[in-house]
């Protein structure tokens, strides 16, 4: 993997490294929780990180990011309170959702995370709709929103991706293509050769990345693409 660092100083890369770190830690952590029965259920991110990380570093903090249940490096590297988050996990009141449930369906207005409701799907379009906001009040903003390659299979992700290139709006689309939709290979969940192709479907520009290389994620999303395809290693419920 080649790492070009471009304009960043040291400092900057160090602190990227940090905000990498994090979310695995975590994880890490959680995982142990879940296997002593502290907790009934976790998402595992393990190995994705760098997608959500490096996606979050390049916007602006004011910019909403619609993330799903394996991008905890979007709330890390948003600086969540983590007495809060990990309240959330454990369904507590003093969650983010406030008891009623203890996973990543959630989000917050002061960071500017919109949490998904659990159904793949509909939070393409309320990035749409985020976008549109930016757009009629001539803001240079863009919305972003997370999905994976299970979830292009969703009505929503068609009706998203074809609103957003007809009325041109400044959304980027991140498809997190880690081979499986849970556990259905790509081979039983789409017949084009690369998620990316689809992008020529809507009109729009796709780019290919490897999303574990954080600096080309930080650059690509920087340069504001529209769909990105990476391919990730697989990981999830452990
Ligand atoms: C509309 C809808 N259908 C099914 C589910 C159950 N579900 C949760 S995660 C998931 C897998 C989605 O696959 P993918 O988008 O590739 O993400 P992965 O978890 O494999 O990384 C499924 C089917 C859901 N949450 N919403």
């Amino acid at each position: 993997m080649n790492f070009d660092k471009k304009d960043l100083s040291n400092d900057q890369l160090i602190q990227f490294y940090r905000s990498l770190l994090w979310p695995r830690m975590i994880e890490e952590k959680m995982l142990v929780l879940l296997r002593q029965g502290k907790i009934s259920k976790w998402f595992s991110g393990i190995g994705q990180e760098a997608i959500s990380v490096g996606a979050t570093l390049a916007l602006d903090n004011d910019e909403w990011i619609m993330p799903l249940h394996r991008n905890l490096g979007v709330f890390t590297t948003r600086d969540m309170p983590l007495h809060q988050l990990f309240m959330q996990w454990q369904g507590a009141q003093e969650g983010y959702s406030k008891g009623r449930e203890r996973s990543f369906h959630f989000g917050n207005s002061e960071h500017h995370i919109c949490g998904m409701i659990s159904h793949l799907g509909p939070q393409l379009a309320i990035a749409d709709g985020v976008a549109l906001a930016h757009k009629l009040r001539k803001e240079k903003k863009v919305s972003l929103a997370f999905t994976g390659d299970g979830g292009t299979s969703e009505g929503d992700f068609h009706e998203a991706l074809n609103v957003a290139a007809v009325w041109d709006l400044p959304v980027i689309f991140i498809i997190e293509n880690n081979g499986y939709g849970l556990s259905t290979p790509v081979n039983e969940q789409y017949r084009c050769i690369s998620l990316v192709d689809k992008a020529k479907g809507y009109g729009m520009e796709g780019v290919q990345i490897d999303g574990n290389n954080l600096l080309t994620v930080y650059d690509t999303i920087r340069e504001r693409g529209i769909v990105l395809n990476t391919r990730n290693p697989i990981w999830w419920n452990a």
